[in-house]
């Protein structure tokens, strides 16, 4: 990311999780219950969920960055407050162990659970405690990305460019797509235990997720973020770190379990012929297209790395959470033996929670884009380079220049 950039800290059951979030111009009205608390609730939501969301109820406490309601150009700061910190106290001390105290009490992992960090991360950080590895790389983490994304988001929708998700599958059910998505995609979804569009294939999901919960199995899935509004051209195909397609992969790809990312008709293009995959281009369309439009967009919205101004469909394939009660084969790190893996408190299913930490990542992207075409320090200054874009889209016409 160029003009956005954001770090995290934190550990799952640490004191919480801490982001800041940079570059976003001065001027923007931003309030946490209203613009990012929202966000973070949509993100502990979904069928499927382990009792740890039950034992938070996650909120921005905002340390920096706004006044009076509007944010100051300065670098955003925000903790994620972990409840179960009190729990963890001992475990997660950041003191040397007493040495008179019970080791338990440490909560020790020594039996890596295949397809989680736990291992590669004690080879290659030489740790002894897989709980030293786990900790950072729990999915917890993505509060504070979603708390990032979310003022991202509000950043968008100030220039009418709106973010939503839902979920196409959990397990080997697949949701029945309607020929037109809702305007308001969120709205539609939000109140679905799985997020999906399909009230009948929900039901499945429901239920196939509470079998692999009983077997002690878990469960992935895909889910699409689809974005309206942008214009044309944002992102660049001139090199190949600034073609909005690869940024937006990376992006996605970065959330933990995510192992494929799609865009339009991605993997399926590679089956057809060319002539029923490109989007034979018309002669209207909306200001932000320049006039012009698509009869169809199986390009997902980007053509050489950029905006086409048609709507932006990305999709992501999540595997099952690796925590398994269902206890693969691993091996005791303190002696070798083999032995089963760990199981730690997690959930069955994530893909809900992880659509809208993918709304978040693609926010963040498509924010940074943005400001890289339009810049400004302030909102009025990154208005005015929008308006006079959209302006110039809206008169130029065809012919001779
Ligand atoms: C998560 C919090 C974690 C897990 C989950 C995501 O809480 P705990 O470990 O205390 O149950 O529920 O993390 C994982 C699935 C993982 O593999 O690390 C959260 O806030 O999203």
């Amino acid at each position: 990311m160029r003009r956005i950039s954001f770090r995290t800290a934190g550990e799952s059951h640490g004191r919480g999780l801490v982001a800041i979030l940079e570059g976003i111009p001065a001027g923007l009205s931003l309030e946490m219950e209203r613009d990012v608390d929202p966000d973070l609730r949509r993100r502990q939501g979904g069928h499927g969920r382990g009792r740890r969301m039950k034992i938070e109820s996650d909120r921005a406490d905002l340390f920096s960055g706004v006044r009076l309601g509007e944010t100051l150009g300065s670098p955003l700061s925000m903790v994620v407050w972990n409840k179960d910190w009190e729990n963890w106290k001992t475990a997660m001390s950041a003191l040397p162990p007493d040495p008179s105290g019970n080791p338990k009490a440490l909560k020790p992992v020594y039996l890596p659970r295949p397809g989680h960090a736990d291992l590669v991360g004690l080879l290659k950080y030489d740790r002894r405690d897989a709980r030293d590895i786990l900790e950072r790389a729990s999915a917890r983490e993505t509060a504070a990305r979603v708390a990032c994304g979310a003022v991202a988001k509000k950043l968008l929708s100030e220039f009418s460019i709106k973010i939503g998700s839902h979920v196409l599958s959990i397990g080997d059910v697949e949701a029945t797509m309607p020929d037109e998505l809702p305007i308001d995609l969120n709205e539609a979804v939000d109140a679905s235990p799985t997020r999906t569009l399909d009230a009948a294939a929900g039901d499945l999901m429901v239920e196939a997720i509470d079998r692999a919960g009983e077997e002690g199995d878990t469960l992935g899935g895909i889910f699409e973020v689809v974005t309206t509004g942008l214009p044309v051209g944002l992102g660049s195909y001139v090199s190949y770190d600034t073609k909005l397609d690869g940024r937006l992969a990376a992006a996605l790809m970065s959330i933990p379990a995510i192992k494929g990312v799609e865009i339009g008709a991605g993997f399926d293009a590679a089956r057809r012929p060319g002539s029923r995959v490109h989007d034979p281009i018309l002669p209207e369309g909306a200001e932000r297209t320049g006039g012009l439009g698509r009869a169809s967009n199986r390009a997902g919205g980007l053509e050489g790395g950029v905006t086409t101004g048609e709507p932006l469909v990305v999709r992501a394939a999540m595997k099952p959470i690796s925590t398994l009660r269902k206890r693969l084969p691993s091996v005791d790190m303190r002696d070798g033996s083999v032995a089963d893996a760990a199981v730690e408190r997690s959930d069955v299913c994530a893909v809900p929670a992880a659509a809208v930490v993918g709304e978040a990542m693609v926010a963040l992207v498509l924010a940074d884009a943005l400001l890289e075409k339009f810049g400004g320090d302030s909102m009025s200054e990154l208005r005015r380079n929008f308006d006079g874009y959209v302006a110039y889209l809206t008169e130029r016409g065809y012919g001779e220049r």
